[in-house]
């Protein structure tokens, strides 16, 4: 339902291996490429790391030679755009299509119709097949705009195909216009084009909107319908659909394309139950991107009933069967049934139903899909052996190093030629060359992309950074699980140090942050406002000039992304321990030569594999010892205080104003988070443990060989975090598909 695809122009250069023509021959005409890329527009059709992973997979399944459509809607505005205006996120439209978009081909002939409300018509026919039909239900016709995907290197271009609601017929009602209801006769066109309207900012806590749902259903119904007919019209088999078609939902948010597929197969092919379940688990895999419970997307029943009434039946017939099969095997009595049902507490959870109607459940990091198996979905699991695997996320190094690094990139064909490029696995070859000039060429590469970032921050926010500085970069979405308050609380700390005189050891260090909250996310909201407020105590502060810098870039996307982390030297990975699912920032920053600073979360783990342990810094709880306070209590927050007088001094400069404050109170939501509710993502508890790591930093750093020795380390060792890799492993393991 997202694909946060960034600009396109230099994506499409350097896959059609188009760069260097484009390049001579507009500057024949005096234009540069660049001026061209500014104004390339960057649509945000997705939140953050889900909608970017799906991304970076369809560049790589086209490049792997694998004949794939990434499906999606076409929304009218993308995620809000952030400002920072004293302090506080505010949000703006992403009107991205004012400009019209030159890459998209609207496709009108091949438009579907979705069916929305209405009522069951059933007859049993002479044939002994109950024929379903809907009747009175609000058309709503899906039409697609493709954007092509060229692979690297290669002849084939794949399509990412998005689709736009619009009202069959215009949607215009003569009949109540004539009776002079105006309201009435546009109503259909204004709720048929709000369907896709607007990309829904990620809250994690799924709130059941009704629009929400139509949209789900929406682009599923049209995509599936598409697929069906595409194949039929090839000349394929009904039954043999799933050895041809392989469909992978990218989390729960497409899982009515699981239903959707019993119901072409049996409504409009004439199959059986039994034969299109079958063909309808073989062809669907479900990617699972959290085990945060309460992310967890329900439907309200009587909504879903009444939006969606031939889904829902078919949903109630998958229920029955399952907990039908549930009840016939021992160890499986009322509360674990009730407990596993797709359908209990008055709704519907997706969740089980994207399992049960799968044939490969897989998380995406190995850490998390562990929790998923022996713990979080375990129910499932021992239900369904073999069911459950791990696909550990990647990133595409086209965008993330040849695109956003071209320096580095080059670099990197002078030492170890261009092979990596199409095979980024052989950026091993680079550790031969570490001490023999690599590292230090990547190091002074680093520092341009230091100063050119510097640059970019000047002009944005006014505030002059040093380049020589440590540049300790936390870039993503505002969680309380990301913990950027942990990050905060470092700076404070590191502030009064400076006050206190006590710099012995200290690095000067700029500490760089930037991330969208969703607007209802008043603690998150809360939290930039804290961020912003320490920022600028500090900054105007000529004491801590020399050693503390704090910025808080607005309106991070896909673009900023890429400027700021081939400018890092530390990347910031500190998720309390189990929330992570994996994070794919912490393996941007990676191929690009940062040491991450991390706790034992997520994808961590296996970079702290790929790298060991002296080319990442960790601290912190474990994963175990997390899920152990959960389970078992014990923790205190109240007691990490009264323990530790920085965090003492800390909580009440905070609580007095003295980084200052708009209004007494203002920073409340966050310190009753701290302690009132018991600090629930374990700040104060590693708030030691990351002080001491980051002050570990200052000393590797003063040491600048051994510092860009652990930075060249990242980058020889990050082929293996390819989404090359990860898109291989889905096609050998869950589609049964040949690639390249
Ligand atoms: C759901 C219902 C209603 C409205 C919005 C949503 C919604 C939308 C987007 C819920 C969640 C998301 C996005 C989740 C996400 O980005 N998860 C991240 O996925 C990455 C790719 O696998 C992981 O690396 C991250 O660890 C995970 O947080």
């Amino acid at each position: 339902m997202e694909f946060l695809i960034g600009k396109l122009l230099e994506n499409y250069l350097i896959n059609t291996g188009l760069k260097e023509v484009v390049e001579e021959g507009l500057k024949d005409l005096g234009i540069k490429l660049e001026d061209l890329y500014e104004m390339d527009p960057d649509p945000g059709l997705g939140n953050g790391g889900l909608g970017r992973l799906a991304a970076c997979f369809i560049d790589s399944m086209a490049s792997l030679d694998i004949a794939g459509t990434g499906i999606g809607i076409r929304y009218r505005y993308g995620l809000f755009r952030q400002l920072i205006q004293n302090g506080y996120q505010v949000e703006t439209p992403d009107n991205w299509l004012k400009i019209p978009n030159v890459w998209e081909i609207c496709k009108a002939e091949d438009a579907r119709i979705v069916k929305f409300g209405g009522n069951i018509n059933m007859n049993w026919g002479g044939d002994g097949h109950l024929y379903v039909e809907l009747e009175d239900y609000e058309p709503v016709l899906a039409v697609p705009y493709d954007i092509p995907v060229p692979g690297y290197d290669s002849e084939r271009v794949n399509t990412l195909r998005l689709w736009s609601a619009e009202t069959e017929n215009s949607g215009f009602d003569f009949s109540e216009f004539s009776k002079g209801d105006y309201d009435r006769a546009v109503e259909n066109i204004t709720t048929a084009h709000s369907i896709s309207n607007v990309l829904y900012p990620d809250d994690s806590t799924p709130r059941g909107k009704l629009l929400r749902l139509k949209q789900e259903y929406f682009f599923t119904s049209a995509g599936l319908q598409d697929i069906l007919s595409r194949y039929l019209k090839g000349g394929g088999n009904i039954r043999e659909f799933h050895l041809y078609n392989a469909i992978q939902i990218n989390d729960t948010h497409p899982a009515l394309a699981i239903p959707e597929l019993m119901r072409l197969l049996i409504d409009e092919q004439g199959l059986g139950w039994d034969d299109a379940w079958a063909i309808t688990v073989a062809t669907f895999g479900y990617t699972n991107h959290t085990i945060l419970a309460e992310a967890l997307e329900k439907w309200p029943l009587d909504m879903f009933k009444k939006l969606l009434p031939r889904i829902y039946m078919i949903v109630e017939e998958i229920n029955r069967r399952f907990v039908a099969e549930l009840s016939m095997k021992d160890g499986y009595g009322f509360d674990r049934i009730a407990k596993m049902s797709i359908i209990g507490d008055g709704a519907v959870k997706m969740a089980h139903l994207a399992i049960v109607g799968s044939h490969s459940v897989n998380g995406v990091a190995r850490l998390h899909s562990d929790i998923l198996k022996n713990k979080e979905l375990r129910n499932f699991s021992e239900f369904y052996p073999g069911k459950f695997n791990n696909k550990t996320n990647g990133i595409t190094h086209r965008r993330w190093l040849i695109g956003a690094n071209p320096e580095l990139a080059g670099a990197i064909d002078r030492t170890i030629g261009t092979g990596w490029r199409k095979d980024p696995g052989k950026l091993t070859e680079l550790e031969k060359f570490i001490d023999r000039g690599f590292s230090d060429e990547a190091y002074a590469i680093k520092q341009n992309n230091k100063e050119r970032l510097a640059g970019y921050i000047l002009k944005t926010t006014e505030i002059g950074v040093d380049k020589n500085s440590i540049f300790d970069i936390q870039v993503k979405r505002l969680h309380m699980y990301k913990r950027q308050l942990l990050n905060i609380f470092g700076v404070m700390d590191m502030y009064n140090r400076i006050k206190a005189g006590n710099t012995s050891g200290m690095y000067p260090r700029t500490v760089i942050f930037s991330a969208k909250a969703f607007p209802g996310y008043g603690l998150a909201k809360n939290t930039i406002k804290l961020i912003c407020t320490v920022a600028d105590r500090v900054n105007s502060d000529k004491e801590a000039a020399d050693f503390l810098r704090v910025v808080f870039l607005p309106n991070y996307d896909v673009s900023l992304a890429e400027r700021m982390i081939p400018a890092g030297d530390i990347s910031e990975q500190i998720s309390t321990a189990s929330k992570e699912a994996s994070g794919t920032g912490n393996m941007k920053f990676m191929m690009n030569g940062a040491v991450t600073l991390a706790t034992l979360d997520g994808a961590n783990v296996e970079i702290r594999e790929a790298v060991g342990d002296d080319n990442i810094i960790l601290f912190g709880l474990t994963s175990d010892e997390v899920i152990s306070y959960e389970q078992h209590g014990g923790y205190d927050p109240y007691r990490e205080v009264r323990n530790d007088s920085r965090l003492e001094a800390i909580i009440s400069q905070i609580r007095e104003g003295y980084f200052g404050f708009a209004g007494k109170n203002e920073f409340t939501p966050v310190l009753d988070h701290l302690l009132k509710d018991g600090d629930p993502y374990f700040v104060l508890k590693d708030f030691d443990a990351y002080v001491s790591a980051r002050d570990k930093i200052d000393g590797i750093y003063s040491d600048r060989s051994r510092f860009s020795r652990m930075c060249a380390v990242n980058i020889a060792r990050s082929g293996r975090f390819s989404s090359d890799n990860t898109i291989a492993a889905y096609a050998d393991d869950i589609w049964n598909v040949k690639h390249r």
